[in-house]
């Protein structure tokens, strides 16, 4: 059967698309404004493949389909350049991440425009350019002088593969998220940045912006917001108390023990001579376990005692100071008080280790409780515990630490596990830290006007080191510079930043992307955000999409941004995955799309990524099905070409009904991202009206085929252009408007239904189609033909065949 050549067609349209600039956004009209926003692309090879197209392609499709319901959509599309795909590259080869990088971009670039996608590429940016990561650093140097960045020694997570730091986000069950290399503690100086100023603002705003529950839930975990308080235990010999947070205050006078972490500041001091010894060896072990074998609690527990004593602040009894892995330094305040009787970790211990169990909390019903088996964990009544004795515990909480406030050794406290964000990479391929360090000045914010802070071309060696360096600590001129303060002397900053920090503002430079001056215009911003509606992967809920949130509340703080929220609304598309396991290019089982482009064409192929599967759920890759995509198509085409203009154009009810329950239904699917439902609605109206041109081989259904084509264009956006100049159109496709959905014109006609009484037929009644069951049993019962026979009499049952017929029982 005759098909349509999609080779050349497809180029053509392409070509049209890009001389005619259908994708650039006029910015100056932002009373319809809808600025839809993609994940942007890692530039690490120079093809797009299969899980690119699955987040391309549909996202272009929702932005046509914006563009036909009025919207001035902004679809801009970047690269997100920098990091360690390209630089491990260059450690293999030699060539410069700068170069692969332009090249490859250059590639992608093509690829995006082969998809069809109508992105403005004139909003392109690209951040490891030094015109774009200028003010990455200007960010940066920004956070800084507020007080938002900040450098300090503590143990951080290294890689020994990656051979850098790693932020605690990208740490997934104690492995590298990049290599899942088990990750390491190591003490060393890194830059953070203050995001926990933000927890509790980050936390509330979930509320206001409309994300997948999951993702949002994801991020309050994150946030971790716990609300309890503080007490504080005076300690033999020592000038400070020990500070110890617990949810759990009503369980205070059933504290047998307190412990520390082993990174707790106070351990050295706590020791004693005898001790000294085997703290020291359980303190090194303990460092060097990841975190999420200490949290295991199937894990045996372990700890030493430190030989010092704290004093209970309520009822005066010393108590053992022993340091314990399961305790975190990075969480709270690093010490616990422990209830043996009430927390199962601290029973587990107190079994182990013989320490005193002593109960506090009884059920509310008064019944025994075996305290020495196990830890009762319910809060309950207090006992054991003199003066709040038969509080419950809600009310004991309250009444324990007011009574500790009282000599300032309590108070109420709110902390949040959300940690501050470390930035600072030893390798190449980032954006610089503009920092400069002066032996007398100390840390110093490399002058504004000298900005960007270039990365070197040339005597590059680009190997990440193993000695917590980075590779630029082997340039010969890089570090060397002269102090913005006092001119003297000085060495650069040799880190680069994580490159999430470049992904957290990249939203803001599209809407202004070539301004030489600053990073964005605010009024422009302003406009334009926040994001109408981003779509990525879930995958970067507690990274990227915090750490942008965090960046644009801070930077409206710093009177930069008039933003609260980034983005308004997020979609997380599903993935496309092979027998199983996620597409990518380390792992060799990339689908390649060209060879499917060539046979069925880009559109056949965009419109089988989107029907194959629900576009949330992505699924396991099958090319079954394509063929009969690309039948579709054709089926179509044949649909337009046999349409003769030369007649009069067909008004028929029946096609007028689907087409306009067809309209309703594109619609909402398609707005819902229900790509896939949306397309068998389009292949349903196709076949009705194929089931009209079977009995009427001369027809013209311009009407219906134009509507029909504009409803398909952000699928199969080429051949329907394609289509519409054969339609006799001389504009794009997409200058149209998306047909207008009429509720009248899609009910269903009416059907005739026969009413009977005992099984004859005693009326008639031409009635709705969708009428209810209840409401035709009500009709057939006040029907004068059927109550002739049924007044009087009584009714034994009214058995109703909805569209058909109604009988009626009676006795007599
Ligand atoms: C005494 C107590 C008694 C506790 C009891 C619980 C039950 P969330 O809800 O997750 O915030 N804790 C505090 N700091 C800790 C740290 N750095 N490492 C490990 N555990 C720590 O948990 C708060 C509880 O976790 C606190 O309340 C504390 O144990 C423990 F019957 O204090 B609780
Ligand atoms: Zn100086």
């Amino acid at each position: 059967m005759s098909t349509y050549e999609h080779a050349n067609l497809e180029t053509k349209w392409q070509k049209f698309w890009k001389d005619n600039e259908i994708g650039k956004t006029d910015k100056a009209d932002v009373d319809n404004k809808f600025y839809l926003l993609v994940m942007f692309p890692y530039p690490s090879g120079n093809k797009l493949h299969l899980g690119h197209w699955y987040n391309y392609a549909p996202a272009d499709t929702y932005g046509r389909f914006k563009m036909l319901n009025g919207k001035n959509v902004f679809f801009p599309i970047g690269f997100d350049s920098f990091g360690l795909p390209a630089e491990n590259y260059a450690v293999k080869t030699g060539v410069h991440p700068a170069d692969s990088t332009a090249e490859n971009v250059e590639f992608i670039r093509e690829q995006l425009r082969n998809i069809g996608t109508i992105f403005d590429f004139d909003s392109e940016v690209v951040t490891s350019q030094p015109d774009y990561y200028k003010w990455t650093q200007w960010i940066f140097a920004e956070l800084y002088k507020k007080g938002l960045a900040y450098r300090k020694n503590a143990p951080v997570n290294w890689c020994p593969s990656c051979l850098t730091v790693l932020a605690n986000e990208q740490v997934k069950d104690g492995g590298c998220d990049r290599c899942d290399t088990v990750v390491e503690k190591k003490n060393l100086t890194q830059w953070f940045l203050k995001i926990t100023d933000y927890a509790e603002e980050l936390l509330q705003d979930l509320k206001t912006i409309d994300w997948p529950e999951k993702t949002k839930k994801m991020q309050e975990h994150w946030i971790g917001k716990s609300v309890g308080a503080s007490l504080y235990f005076e300690m033999e010999g020592q000038e400070e108390d020990l500070e110890v947070f617990t949810t759990r205050a009503d369980t205070f006078m059933g504290v047998t023990y307190v412990v520390v972490a082993p990174e707790h500041p106070l351990v050295e001091k706590l020791t004693t001579a005898e001790q000294k010894h085997d703290v020291e060896h359980y303190v090194h072990t303990a460092i060097n376990t990841n975190e999420i074998d200490r949290l295991n609690a199937e894990k045996e527990k372990t700890g030493v005692f430190t030989g010092s004593y704290a004093t209970h602040p309520v009822n005066g009894k010393k108590v053992p100071i022993w340091i314990s892995d399961y305790v975190l330094g990075s969480y709270g305040s690093g010490a616990v008080m422990a209830v043996p009787a009430h927390d199962t970790r601290d029973h587990e211990f107190a079994k182990k280790f013989d320490l005193d169990i002593i109960q506090v909390i009884g059920p509310k019903d008064g019944s025994d409780v075996n305290i020495d088996e196990a830890a009762y964990t319910e809060k309950g009544i207090l006992l054991n515990s003199g003066e709040f004795d038969g509080l419950p515990s809600k009310k004991a909480i309250g009444a324990i630490v007011k009574k500790c406030a009282e000599t300032d050794k309590g108070e109420f406290k709110t902390t949040y596990r959300l940690r501050d964000w470390l930035v600072s990479r030893q390798r190449f391929w980032g954006a610089p830290i503009p920092i400069i360090h002066c032996e007398k000045c100390g840390s110093v914010l490399e002058d504004e006007k000298n900005l960007p802070v270039v990365l070197p071309h040339e005597d590059v060696d680009f190997a990440p080191r193993g000695d917590g360096k980075s590779p630029l600590s082997t340039h010969p001129t890089f570090g060397k510079c002269t102090c913005p303060k006092c001119g003297g002397e000085a060495e650069r900053e040799l880190d680069t930043m994580d490159t999430f920090m470049c992904s957290s503002w990249y939203f803001l430079r599209y809407v202004t992307p070539q301004l030489a001056d600053k990073g964005w215009d605010n009024e422009a911003v302003k406009n334009w955000l926040p994001v109408d509606q981003y779509i990525g992967g879930a995958e970067h809920a507690t990274m990227h999409l915090l750490y942008s949130r965090f960046i644009v509340k801070a930077l409206r703080d710093l009177g930069h941004v008039d933003l609260d929220e980034p983005f308004k609304k997020l979609f997380h598309q599903g993935m496309i995955t092979r027998d199983g396991a996620k597409m990518s290019k380390s792992k060799g089982n990339v689908v390649n799309p060209e060879q499917y482009i060539e046979e069925f064409g880009s559109d056949a192929f965009r419109c089988y990524m989107m029907f194959m599967g629900n576009f949330a759920d992505g699924g396991d890759w099958d090319d079954t099905g394509i063929g009969g995509i690309r039948r579709f198509l054709d089926r179509v085409y044949r649909l337009v070409e046999g349409n003769n203009f030369d007649i009069d154009v067909v008004d028929n009810k029946a096609l007028t009904r689907k087409l306009h329950k067809t309209i309703k239904k594109v619609y909402d699917d398609t707005d819902r991202f229900n790509f896939n439902t949306a397309l068998s609605g389009l292949m349903e109206l196709v076949n009705e009206m194929y089931i009209y041109i079977k009995d009427n081989k001369d027809y013209n259904l311009s009407s219906y085929i134009e509507s029909l084509l504009i409803m398909l264009s952000p699928f199969a956006p080429h051949v329907t252009e394609e289509m519409w100049t054969m339609m006799g159109k001389d504009d794009s496709v997409f200058k149209s408007i998306f047909p207008e959905y009429i509720a009248d014109l899609a009910k269903d006609s009416e059907v005739n239904v026969v009413f009977q009484v005992n099984g004859k037929v005693r009326g008639k009644e031409a009635v709705d189609a969708n009428i209810t069951k209840d409401d035709l049993e009500k009709l057939a019962l006040e029907n004068s033909g059927v109550t002739k026979w049924t007044d009087g009499k009584e009714i034994v049952k009214v058995i109703v065949i909805p569209k058909k017929l109604v009988n009626i029982v009676v006795k007599g």
